[in-house]
């Protein structure tokens, strides 16, 4: 990709909600990724600052470091509400996530969404050159390149979709689907992660929206616009990974929590706190293996780890209230005074850390109700210790699943099915644990986060 890229000439836009600016610490894996990309062939990262001002985008703020340029703009309190908590939140994070009961529609909020796309490509659009290619990411995004070509660009423009993408059917449950999603087609390449996501897609364009498929897998628009779309399953840096872990053994908090937990098995969990990861179900799927296995009780912990997001989302707020009341709940039930059976964190750590705390569990607990991918499926296999590794319980709605089959796979709703997987886990004998585990690791090492955003921009420039 990298040399292709420099000769071309081009530079990369990567527009995403978020920009990962350079001077913040530690940025994820994606984040790193598309630094990473951008670097290669130099180029520009645009999205929102973070910041809330007066106006939407009143000016554009520059930040330079090497060959790559980030441009940010602020955006007016009133169209926040609207774009971000209310349309793309309240309303598409849901619907795509299978939950159309929790949708909450307005037209205001649509408007707002749309108004804020177009405001940002009225920004971007002066920034992009003939040569570049565009990266559009996520859900927030999704009318961008519509926007952009009627301002007459005809560069090579991606979009990349993080969440899963439900069939049709669930689909046209949004008001006004159409004029969103058709949207999609002024993109040259549209990415989602799994198999599972792109024949909804195309069932919905194919169905819904009037296009046709082409030899070759192309989809044509009734007005005879070309598109291409594929799945590339998002990966982490594995190595990165790996190697951070290692060095997390030494690190006086892994040892604090090794020491805390003595001859106990540890499961954990690690989640942005989202009604999509299933907490509830999870919680009550320990507390039943503790309800019907005694002999597990004060041999086993439960670390969940669930750094809060979207707190102006009434959903957001909920559902911290309500696992806070269920951890109390179980712990309430079985705690002993020298053992707490869950211990629930509700904020954040640095990733290096947490590479510690994953390689520290016996099982890593994953049980979304639905996922796009998730990544930290794949950061628990990679930072097991090879010669003695854990065994990850994984659900399988999330696209995670399609790559590791050799996890126990489960329906996160079947809280019995969790539970048996939780005896099974903690049970496994080390031979069948270390097999396990070396099949998905394979997997990990070859389709790494650098393979993902090569092969994506590989397909998008046509290489
Ligand atoms: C969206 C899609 C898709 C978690 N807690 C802390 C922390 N994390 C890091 C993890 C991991 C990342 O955040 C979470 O990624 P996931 O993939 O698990 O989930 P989402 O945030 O919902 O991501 C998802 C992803 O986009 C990529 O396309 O896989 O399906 O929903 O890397 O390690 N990081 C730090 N402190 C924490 O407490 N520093």
């Amino acid at each position: 990709m990298t040399t292709t890229a420099r000769k071309s000439g081009g530079r990369l836009v990567v527009v995403s909600n978020r920009v990962a600016l350079p001077q913040r610490s530690a940025p994820g894996g994606l984040a790193s990724a598309l630094q990473a990309a951008l670097r290669d062939c130099g180029g520009l990262w645009f999205g929102w600052s973070g910041k809330l001002a007066a106006e939407t985008a009143g000016e554009v703020h520059h930040v330079q470091k090497g060959n790559v340029e980030y441009a940010t703009v602020d955006l007016s309190h009133e169209d926040h509400q609207a774009y971000y908590t209310g349309f793309a939140n309240g309303a598409l994070w849901p619907i795509l996530h299978y939950r159309p009961d929790v949708v909450e529609y307005q037209r205001g909020h649509l408007a707002g969404y749309m108004r804020v796309n177009e405001i940002f490509a009225q920004r971007l659009q002066p920034l992009v050159r003939p040569a570049d290619t565009l990266w559009i990411h996520d859900y927030h995004l999704i009318p961008l390149a519509s926007i952009l070509r009627r301002l007459g660009l005809k560069n090579r423009i991606g979009f990349f979709l993080h969440t899963p993408l439900p069939a049709a059917g669930l689909l046209i449950a949004l008001p006004n689907h159409r004029q969103l999603l058709e949207t999609l087609a002024s993109y040259d390449l549209i990415g989602v992660h799994t198999s599972r996501d792109l024949r909804a897609l195309e069932d919905y364009f194919l169905h819904e929206a009037g296009a046709a498929m082409r030899l070759g897998g192309q989809l044509r628009m009734p007005d005879g616009r070309l598109f291409r779309a594929a799945a590339f399953p998002i990966s982490i840096d594995t190595a990165g990974v790996e190697g951070a872990a290692r060095m997390a053994a030494s690190h006086p908090e892994i040892k604090k929590l090794r020491e805390s937990l003595g001859e106990q098995a540890l499961i954990i969990g690690v989640d942005r706190l989202d009604y999509s990861k299933g907490l509830p179900q999870r919680f009550e799927a320990y507390g039943r293996l503790l309800m019907r296995d005694p002999e597990l009780r004060r041999r086993v912990t439960f670390l969940q780890i669930a750094q809060p997001s979207r707190g102006s989302v009434k959903e957001y707020r909920q559902i911290r209230h309500e696992l806070e009341r269920t951890a109390g709940h179980i712990n309430g039930q079985y705690a002993a005074p020298h053992w707490v059976p869950i211990r629930y964190i509700g904020k954040s750590f640095p990733q290096a850390l947490l590479m510690g705390y994953y390689r520290s569990a016996r099982v890593g607990l994953v049980t979304p109700l639905r996922d796009g991918m998730n990544l930290v499926a794949k950061e628990y296999v990679a930072s097991q210790d090879p010669a003695d590794p854990g065994v990850l319980v994984l659900s399988r709605f999330a696209g995670a699943a399609q790559e590791l089959r050799e996890a126990l796979l489960v329906n996160p709703a079947d809280t019995e099915e969790v539970a048996d997987a939780l005896q099974q886990a903690l049970r496994m004998p080390q031979r069948e644990r270390r097999e396990r585990w070396a099949a998905m690791i394979e997997v990990l090492r070859d389709n790494d986060i650098t393979r993902w955003r090569s092969t994506f921009l590989n397909v998008l420039r046509g290489n």
